[in-house]
């Protein structure tokens, strides 16, 4: 499809590309060096998410391209919005997200007289993103940009950055347009799928590992009858168990922080571990502890879609570069020798571990809270999260059930959960999507809560305030203890603060007063804070903060 023969801007060939590759909406924050692309966007029929930071909006661009598969689209202006948005360039790349950062630069004329904001892009940028480039020429903005959807979305995903020369964008310009971008899909060879069946037919203990992005529900329709048929337990990588339902009887959990333990062990004496798209990374190998480097103790299948991750940590005994839809589809083909084994026990350890609240000191318990949730939330709720001790209690006691409902970053970056609720919010209007978050935690994109009032998203933020900046207190008192430095915070009123922004506000100091202001937040139907008020000395779900203390000092 060619949207225009009349003659075009450059600004107008991007945002048609833009349009041409399915973009319904860019996240940014303006800047005078790409106004003709905010003019372009004008009459364009893509909406536009203004943000107060250009950090919420790269995560908000983020977290669009991890929910769709396809390219978030960020806009940002020169030196002081590159540098703001590269915490989302650090995420997509860590979390092999799709996204595109476009970012304004100044005219080709200056360049290299370190003019007002000029920054080299390659320089900075060029060992996060997949590719750093710059459209100087008029007649390739078609071409770069569907090039930088393409790159984007190969293989292992990830950021791409595309600076504009400010002095370009205004131009006229012949470009062709680029055609609509597919994700190359690679599928895995006849001899391997076979050696695999022969490897399953041998193996007494096998597990599978799903994770990594490039999921749909088809895959994991194959991955479940695969496991069934076989009778192989499943488990997810770190944070990304949305892609298997928690309640399935062949699912044992997920790896990562504060994993099961019964499930560490598991994964350690199985003799076949398959990983499907996941890249086996340091949290969700604990520590690099899982396996052995560089040859795993048991026979590893990698099946990944980015050759050069194969092998990058582990010798695989048969690596298979392929992406998950491929080769979850091969897997359903395979036959099973022998009746499936049973894995009821594994998935019952999940049931153990996650079923019951646990004491915790102090009047609010956490546990409880996210029990409650996980009865009251609709399946494909949206939970989103940044980075802290809090996240512990949502990976041990909440169940995800549809894919994409974790959204949170395998990077472990603070202050993701504001803006990717917003992100979701806008994508999915009618879902319940709940941004959880730590107090040090929310105010590090909490202006974005701004923007959640602004385009009417009632996305629902639980603020677990503990006055400290837990998970380094932790870490202090287990290295230094005693010795609180620098961790201690003087928190604001989040509910007033909710009221002051236009949202609904309310204040949680008794576990039994949570679900009542949850609901009063559903029923305003605005963007809502829940300022939870909890004790530091529950540091974890299973230990305190005294209790890290003491055996720190019996030890010294
Ligand atoms: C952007 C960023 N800065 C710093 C860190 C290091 N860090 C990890 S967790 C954490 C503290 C989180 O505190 P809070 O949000 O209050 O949650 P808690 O651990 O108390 O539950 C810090 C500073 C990080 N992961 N990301």
């Amino acid at each position: 499809m060619t949207i225009h023969s009349r003659t075009r801007t450059c600004a107008q060939v991007l945002v048609d590309q833009l349009r041409l590759q399915g973009v319904t909406r860019i996240f940014c924050v303006p800047g005078e060096s790409y106004l003709p692309v905010l003019d372009a966007l004008h009459d364009s029929g893509i909406a536009i998410t203004v943000c107060r930071n250009e950090g919420g909006a790269s995560m908000m661009a983020e977290a669009w391209g991890k929910q769709t598969g396809r390219p978030g689209i960020c806009f940002v202006t020169r030196g002081p919005g590159a540098t703001n948005a590269s915490g989302g360039i650090h995420i997509a790349q860590q979390d092999s997200t799709p996204m595109i950062l476009f970012v304004g630069q100044v005219e080709r004329d200056y360049r290299g007289r370190d003019a007002f904001q000029e920054m080299d892009y390659g320089a900075f940028f060029g060992r996060l993103a997949k590719w750093v480039a710059e459209v100087s020429e008029p007649e390739r903005m078609g071409e770069m940009v569907g090039r930088a959807f393409a790159t984007a979305m190969a293989g292992r995903q990830g950021p791409v950055v595309l600076s504009l020369p400010h002095d370009v964008l205004p131009l006229a310009s012949s470009s062709p347009d680029a055609p609509f971008v597919e994700a190359l899909e690679t599928a895995p060879g006849d001899a391997q799928m076979a050696e695999l069946e022969e490897l399953l037919a041998a193996s007494e203990r096998p597990f599978l590992i799903l994770g990594g992005g490039r999921w749909s529900e088809k895959a994991l329709g194959h991955i479940t009858s695969f496991v069934e048929r076989f009778g192989v337990p499943v488990c997810t990588s770190f944070r990304r168990a949305h892609l298997f339902d928690s309640l399935h009887p062949n699912y044992a959990g997920d790896l990562g922080l504060g994993a099961n333990p019964k499930l560490v062990a598991r994964v350690k004496a199985s003799d076949l571990v398959i990983a499907a798209g996941a890249r086996l990374n340091e949290l969700t190998s604990q520590g690099y502890s899982l396996f052995d480097i560089p040859v795993p103790q048991m026979k590893l299948v990698h099946a990944y879609p980015g050759a050069e991750e194969i092998g990058r940590v582990y010798r695989p005994h048969l690596g298979i570069h392929a992406t998950p839809q491929a080769f979850a589809a091969a897997l359903d083909r395979l036959k099973p020798r022998r009746a499936p084994a049973a894995s009821g026990a594994a998935h019952q350890d999940y049931l153990d571990w996650s079923q019951q609240s646990l004491p915790q000191p102090g009047a609010v318990n956490l546990s409880e809270i996210m029990i409650w949730l996980r009865g009251h939330l609709p399946a494909d709720a949206i939970l989103c999260n940044g980075a802290g001790n809090y996240s512990g209690w949502i990976h041990r006691f909440y169940r995800f059930r549809r894919l994409g409902t974790q959204m949170a970053t395998i990077c472990g970056f603070m202050g993701y959960g504001v803006p990717a609720s917003v992100a979701m919010k806008s994508l999915y209007p009618a879902r319940t999507v709940l941004a959880i978050n730590g107090d040090g935690d929310f105010l590090m994109n909490g202006q974005e809560f701004a923007t959640a009032v602004q385009y009417g998203l009632p996305v629902i933020m639980l603020v677990f305030d503990n006055a400290t900046l837990g998970t380094i207190r932790m870490h202090q008192e287990r290295d230094y203890p005693g010795r609180v430095s620098g961790t201690d915070l003087v928190n604001p009123d989040f509910a007033a603060m909710a009221r002051s922004f236009g949202g609904f506000g309310a204040s949680v100091e008794k576990t039994a007063d949570f679900a009542p202001a949850f609901l009063a937040a559903e029923a305003s139907g605005l963007p809502s804070i829940i300022h939870v008020k909890f004790d530091a000395e529950g540091i974890t779900p299973s230990t305190t903060l005294s209790a890290i203390r003491d055996s720190a000092r019996k030890r010294a």
